[in-house]
């Protein structure tokens, strides 16, 4: 046994997904997955909501690979709080076909920065999801925006629909570009032109600088594997939409889930479906997230 021992009820990611039907493009990046670990050489924070089975990077660039992907963008997870280690050794590793988005808090100093750059990171995680972490409040963010911004870096922001008006005033005042983690998790039983994601779809149509990740149908579906076809008029209405604004990523190792664990291959294969041509299949796999992580 390591170091940690994972929740009881821990779903662990599917070791053996099956090989999609669908081919990314030449180029494509998985724009959001994450690493755990391993435990007894990355530490999981003392501040952490859960603990997690293991997923270094090994798995994560071989199911890239297995999935017909080039490049990576690793989110730091909540579970290792701000420290940076597992992300760092991870970029370190990619050979340059990854790049990260960090946890920092409002204490980092230019040097941590720095480093943090130089191994690839190219934005800070801002997360409201309490079940998560514990909210601070909107100065600590500022705080850190203003150590940021000489490096150039954007912010994602990992938020409940619910919590979208509250935090309105917030979100719009960042100067940087912004990169909301699924879609803002709508409630997908209600309408699709209802008021909850038409104020997600305001939000994104007065503020050009806001770009969506449509991800994570696993999470958001009420109707489940392997079709998840309440969540696709979703995420395909902002692709159509905003075909230069949104991102696609696995989600890999999946942290949390409660229902299920998905196959990764048959993640891949919802692809077509929110992004039925190739130009806009290049765009969403290529050309943005290459513009924000690569330029
Ligand atoms: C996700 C979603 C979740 C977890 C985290 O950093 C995290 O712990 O992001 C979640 O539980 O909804 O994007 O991986």
């Amino acid at each position: 046994m390591g170091a940690f021992t994972m929740d009881p009820d821990w779903l662990c990611f599917d070791p053996h997904p099956s090989k999609p039907s669908f081919r990314p493009p030449a180029g494509a990046v998985d724009a959001h997955c994450h690493v755990f670990g391993p435990g007894d050489v990355f530490p999981f924070a003392p501040e952490r909501k859960y603990t997690p089975c293991d997923a270094g990077k090994d798995k994560l660039f071989a199911l890239r690979d297995f999935l017909g992907f080039e490049r990576n963008v690793i989110v730091q997870a909540t579970c290792h709080g701000a420290d940076n280690r597992a992300l760092v050794d991870s970029l370190r590793a990619s050979g340059g076909m990854a790049r990260g988005v960090a946890t920092v808090r409002d204490t980092v100093s230019a040097e941590e920065l720095a480093e943090l750059h130089e191994a690839g990171v190219r934005g800070v995680r801002f997360n409201f999801v309490r079940r998560l972490v514990d909210p601070k409040p909107d100065a600590y963010y500022h705080s850190i925006i203003e150590r940021i911004a000489p490096l150039g870096w954007h912010v994602v922001i990992y938020f409940e629909a619910s919590d979208l008006d509250e935090k309105w005033d917030f979100f719009t005042s960042l100067p940087t570009t912004v990169v909301v983690d699924h879609m803002g998790r709508p409630d997908v039983t209600k309408p699709l032109d209802g008021p909850e994601f038409s104020r997600f779809q305001q939000l994104m149509d007065e503020h050009e600088n806001i770009v969506s990740k449509v991800s994570c149908p696993e999470r958001l579906s009420r109707s489940g594997p392997p079709d998840y076809h309440d969540v696709i008029p979703f995420a395909r209405k902002l692709v159509e939409r905003f075909p230069d604004r949104v991102l696609w990523g696995t989600d890999w190792p999946h942290p949390n889930m409660t229902t299920h664990m998905p196959d990764d291959g048959e993640l891949v294969n919802i692809i077509p479906r929110i992004a039925p041509t190739e130009e806009l299949q290049r765009k969403l796999l290529v050309d943005n997230p290459m513009r924000i992580y690569w330029p």
